[in-house]
């Protein structure tokens, strides 16, 4: 077994293969406000009360401007049964515009701070429509995204409220109440979680935030133990051949730490685990040719996990198996992309989602890409190139014009001497990473005169 500190590449990976089932059919989705019927009595959760005040949250004594040192990462997570909303939910969502929480007063700076609360399902809605519930005290009208296991909704939050609510004066706070709905097959049983994020505009402060589902749906007895998600990873920790796999273990700890039972196939490991979040390595055996293999997670004497897995035989693990190429890719600059490169490459080609600014260049929590750029040095790049199909378009931008293409978060892979992503049509792919420079190979699955974009790979 191998534990290793939580990266973000790690998580993003953990995500991509849990949903990879159903990377085709996500899209954009808008806010619905049709009616919903059928919904359970309570709420299965509320963080807070709708007060019109957002005092029982962290940061409301006039912190707010201490946001990003306890909040916006995607990995810290509201745990719901576990946190508290006075040190795990601050007051307030800013937006790209906000400086005082990375922004910039034109947005092209963004920091696009995400807050994540997690959850527990024992059993799941067989249908029906979910109701997510954003209530403020005041507002300055951004844009929010709100994404459910990925799959992503938008919704605007009415401006509104007083400014001095930001710094906890809450007389003057003006009631608002913001709906996403989506369907309840956007869940699933285990480990669920909602995003939140304000992709444009400035900030916004909560006063409560709920979820209300169709009947049926149940949350799990809250433990100290979460187990977001459980995978293999293509390459074995215990060092290699015929018949050996890795079991791979996305698991928090609240607080204290606490001990993992790993059965697989009815052979148990202990599995110590720290405070907080990690990924677990386990050496496994391989599943049978076409077979799977029986995963049993316990922790405290309660199964928090029963499943079958397809072990794969896989090669001994390298250490450019760990090589995080999407390391210091978010608010990045030109330099820093995700590029295959060599050393002193003449061409080091790699995705650019940042064409205006001067923090041009590759900015990870993006979901869109506006071409792959064959230089990537200090402060500089360029010879932007991004195959497509119908109509010429010349300039980047996503209202229709330009040639920039969405793309799915998940879908996104990279590596040594490879980068992968999934735009909604076509197929394009590269290859490149030699040491005099990059040979992108691109090749169209598909012609569509509709269609703005594709999907690429370099490798
Ligand atoms: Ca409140």
């Amino acid at each position: 077994m191998t534990t290793f500190p939580l990266r973000e590449k790690s998580l993003a990976d953990a995500s991509r293969i849990s949903l990879a089932s159903t990377l085709i059919e996500r899209r954009y989705k808008t806010c619905l406000r049709k009616p919903c019927t059928g919904l359970r009595a309570e709420p299965l959760w509320q963080i807070g009360k709708t007060d019109h005040s957002a005092a029982e949250f962290a940061l409301a004594k006039n912190e707010y401007t201490q946001f990003l040192r306890h909040f916006g990462s995607p990995d810290r997570a509201f745990y719901v049964g576990l946190s508290k909303p006075e040190d795990a939910w601050p007051c307030v969502l800013p937006g790209p515009l906000d400086q005082w929480a990375g922004g910039a007063e034109n947005g092209s700076w963004d920091q696009m701070n995400t807050l994540p609360v997690g959850f527990v399902l024992e059993a799941t809605p067989s249908s029906g429509t979910c109701r997510f519930t954003v209530a403020t005290c005041a507002s300055k009208g951004p844009q929010l995204r709100v994404a459910v296991n990925g799959t992503m909704h938008e919704a605007s939050i009415p401006p509104g409220g007083d400014d001095a609510c930001l710094s906890g004066d809450f007389t003057k706070a003006q009631a608002g109440e913001t709906v996403v709905e989506f369907p309840s097959s956007e869940l699933r049983p285990g480990y669920n979680e909602i995003t939140l994020r304000s992709v444009s505009g400035s900030w916004l402060v909560f006063d409560s935030v709920r979820l209300d589902t169709p009947a049926g749906a149940k949350l799990a007895p809250a433990t100290p133990t979460v187990v977001r998600f459980v995978g293999t990873a293509p390459y074995a920790v215990g060092g290699g051949g015929d018949n050996t796999a890795t079991l791979r273990i996305e698991v928090y700890q609240h607080k204290e730490p606490g001990t993992l039972s790993v059965g697989i196939d009815g052979a148990l490991q202990k599995q110590a685990l720290e405070p907080g979040l990690q990924v677990l390595e386990v050496a496994a055996p391989a599943s049978p040719e076409g077979g799977t293999t029986a995963v049993r997670l316990h922790a405290a004497d309660r199964l928090l996990l029963e499943n079958w897995l397809a072990l794969p035989s896989s090669p001994a693990v390298t250490p450019a198996d760990y090589v995080d190429v999407f390391r210091g890719t978010a608010h990045s600059r030109w330099m820093i992309a995700p590029g295959p490169w060599m050393p002193f490459g003449m061409a080091k080609l790699a995705p650019d989602n940042q064409p205006q600014g001067w923090a041009a260049g590759y900015e990870y929590s993006h979901d869109y890409i506006d071409c792959f750029s064959h230089l990537h040095e200090w402060t500089m790049g360029g010879l932007g190139m991004l195959p497509t199909v119908g109509p010429l378009r010349t300039r980047p931008g996503l209202d229709g014009s330009g040639y920039s293409s969405r793309f799915d978060k998940a879908s996104e892979r990279g590596g040594v001497g490879f980068y992968d992503w999934i735009a909604p049509v076509p197929i394009v792919a590269f290859s490149s990473g030699t040491i005099p420079g990059s040979l992108p190979r691109n090749t169209h699955a598909a012609r569509n005169a509709s269609a703005p974009n594709a999907a690429s790979r370099i490798a």
